[in-house]
């Protein structure tokens, strides 16, 4: 049985092609939840969004019983949440974290990230064009973790 890849995205980002769209662009979730889902083809995937920290950590539990990896977009949570962190500790497949813009040409404040500390990889600055490249990632990840 092929475990799900979790596609797991933070705060605001259900607002994403609204949401300042001169910085993250006019793409909508709905949108990048097709590309992953075409990008995986037919390896599930788990997509979900939710403004609640304490949601994504029990989605984060979630992926530690069920799921094959993990690609997370933490929004604001990156930056302050060592409680996501500390699931994410807990997760014994590849995590990718992901961020649709570069995080580090930014304002201080998101420069700083806490999950990069557990991340297998980091992906930054590529769009939501992000998401599918984070996907073909995990999946060559997980294949080879699998050998
Ligand atoms: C998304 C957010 O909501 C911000 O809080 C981050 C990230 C950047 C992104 O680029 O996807 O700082």
């Amino acid at each position: 049985m092929t475990k799900p890849i979790y596609v797991i995205n933070g705060p605001n980002l259900n607002r994403l092609g609204l949401r300042e769209p001169e910085i993250y662009g006019t793409t909508t979730l709905a949108d990048v939840e097709k590309m992953c889902r075409a990008a995986a083809g037919s390896n599930p995937v788990e997509f979900r969004q939710s403004n609640s920290e304490a949601q994504i950590i029990d989605w984060v539990h979630e992926a530690i019983d069920k799921g094959g990896g993990i690609i997370i977009n933490p929004a604001a949570f990156t930056f302050v949440s060592i409680a996501i962190l500390d699931s994410l500790k807990m997760f014994p497949g590849p995590i990718i974290e992901l961020h649709i813009t570069n995080i580090h040409k930014r304002e201080p404040i998101y420069h700083n990230s806490l999950v990069s500390k557990v991340a297998t990889g980091v992906m930054a600055g590529f769009g939501a064009e992000g998401y599918p490249l984070a996907m073909r990632a995990i999946l060559t990840m997980v294949a080879a973790k699998a050998k």
